[in-house]
């Protein structure tokens, strides 16, 4: 290996596990950050981001006497950029902290060096933005240092291991540059390292993402659809994917996050007139708030004086991120239109959306509620107890965003449970009502038993009836609301399976 010493550039989500890893590995790492309440926070042996894992490899990194930490880049034998690229109000990528870190390197850049960018980047940004920078220092890219882009393509909650287990692209500026690339990484992945060019492997990443948030979007089409014809669109997602070939995402109150939100923009930008699906599709997809906005309006007949109990504010199950929330948006807009908005969002409890209040339980955000709207599928959170949440709450709507409450029991606790992408039917034209054939719009109840198969629900086992219980027959009393998840082979009849959508190894 001719890589011993290891400059890493941006010590966040990706850089300060990177860097971590790597001086595990036996490179000298030197790990630099702009801000120096991180660095401050490192050097008293704390981090400053949530990642499982994450705190003991640090510390493992530092007892191994092979990472310290600094404000400014240093001499060493390859430099990692991992800053961010956030985007800006007007869509394009804020390349501000690439263009910083390029220039923070080129003083220190020496013949045989290797610098490889890893930050999430418009096409051609290693070559039209990287690279000249770096030339500045006299050296020439390709023939006197190595330049390469890898993106990282780990799921937040499996870093550590992700990062060490997946493929890698590592795309150079020419072969050598890659093959310096995969020389580097080689020292702790594990996954496969397959080479390219530099563009392409920042295309890669990006149409990564954009495929998810595209296919995201087909499935918030989708449910619109299904609510306007009385189906039910998680009966026919499920379905649809039984072709071998279909593999359809899951539709949700909308998609957030630092990647997937943002990546397909950057394509937009480099190429505003090839990308009509693309930006339609994020059009799509942010419009999804606004979607259960107005159902929940519709279904509590106004939004003014009504208190509203919104659960979940993180950008998806289980993390404690609310970037690019939908949930947060939902929640505002709710707020916005006059309705008392409760938020709570266990992985962040003091968080809250504009005009909302964070409270601290779910029983403190059902007290008195008119409505509920499950914006995030948190574990357990599928099998919070409807007869606790009738006790506490005064109104009986809720509406689940996540496709996850079990219906009939929702319904027999007496509420009327709107689901996301299961609707009212419009009536059939000379045959039978959808409603006949057990629709039932996808409120109250319906369909619960048919969760595990194709069959179409009987009209008994829906529910609906159970919805229209009064408030006083879902009983006075208050029992526990329960969070967990149900022990292993304590079955929900009536429950959805929580099935990852394909493609989805983290849901
Ligand atoms: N979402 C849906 N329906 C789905 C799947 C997701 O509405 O069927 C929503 C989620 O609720 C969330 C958003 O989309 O709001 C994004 O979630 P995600 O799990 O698809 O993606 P991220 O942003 O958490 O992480 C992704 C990862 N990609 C996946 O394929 C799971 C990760 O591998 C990437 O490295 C990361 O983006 C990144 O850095 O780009």
């Amino acid at each position: 290996m001719r890589f011993h010493s290891l400059c890493v550039l941006g010590l966040g989500y990706i850089g300060l596990p990177t860097a971590s890893t790597f001086a595990t590995n036996g490179l000298q790492v030197i790990g630099v950050d702009v801000n120096r309440r991180i660095v401050d926070i490192l050097r008293n042996g704390e981090i400053h981001i949530q990642e499982p894992g994450l705190r003991d490899l640090v510390q493992a990194a530092f007892g191994s006497g092979n990472l310290r930490v600094a404000e400014q880049a240093e001499l060493a034998d390859a430099f990692l950029i991992t800053v961010p690229t956030p985007i800006l109000l007007d869509k394009r990528a804020d390349l501000t902290a690439v263009r910083a870190a390029a220039r923070a390197i080129a003083p220190h850049l020496r013949p045989g060096n290797l610098v490889v960018l890893e930050s999430t980047s418009p096409p051609r940004t290693t070559v039209d933005v990287v690279a000249p920078i770096l030339a500045e220092s006299g050296l020439e890219p390709g023939r006197d240092f190595s330049l390469a882009y890898s993106p990282e393509r780990v799921l937040p909650g499996q870093i550590l291991r992700e990062l060490v287990e997946n493929a890698r692209v590592v795309g150079g500026v020419n072969r050598a540059s890659a093959e310096a690339g995969r020389e580097l990484y080689s020292a702790f992945v594990r996954g496969e390292i397959v080479l390219t060019d530099a563009t392409t492997a920042e295309m890669v990443k990006l149409m990564e993402n954009t495929y998810r948030d595209v296919n995201i979007a087909v499935a918030n089409e989708f449910a619109a659809l299904a609510e306007r014809f009385g189906v039910d669109v998680w009966e026919a997602i499920e379905l649809a994917n039984r072709h071998p070939r279909v593999a359809v995402l899951r539709p949700g109150p909308g998609v957030g996050g630092h990647c997937i939100s943002v990546d397909p923009w950057f394509l937009v930008e480099s190429a505003p007139e090839q990308t009509d699906l693309i930006r339609q599709a994020r059009l799509v997809n942010d419009r999804q708030p606004g979607r259960v906005v107005a159902r929940l309006e519709a279904a509590l007949g106004g939004l003014r004086g009504k208190t509203i109990a919104a659960l979940g504010l993180a950008y998806k199950a289980d993390v404690d991120d609310l970037r690019e929330s939908p949930a947060l948006e939902v929640a505002r807009q709710l707020a916005a239109a006059g309705a008392t908005v409760r938020t709570y969002e266990p992985n962040a409890p003091t968080a809250t959306a504009a005009g909302a209040q964070a409270v601290p339980s779910i029983e403190a955000a059902l007290d008195g509620a008119d409505a509920m709207v499950l914006l995030v599928d948190h574990r357990g959170w599928a099998s919070l107890d409807p007869a606790g949440a009738a006790g506490a709450m005064r109104g009986r709507v809720v509406f689940d965003t996540r496709g996850v409450l079990p219906r009939a029991a929702w319904g027999q606790a007496g509420f009327r449970l709107h689901v996301l992408g299961a609707g009212s039917p419009l009536p059939l034209q000379g045959g039978p009502s959808a409603a006949s054939r057990g629709a039932g719009e996808g409120e109250g109840g319906g369909g619960s038993a048919n969760r595990r198969g194709p069959s179409i629900p009987s009209r008994e086992n829906r529910g609906t009836a159970a919805a229209e219980l009064d408030d006083e027959a879902a009983g006075s009393e208050r029992p526990p609301l329960r969070e967990g998840t149900p022990a292993e082979g304590e079955d929900e009849p009536s429950a959805r399976p929580r099935r990852p959508a394909p493609g989805t190894p983290d849901a």
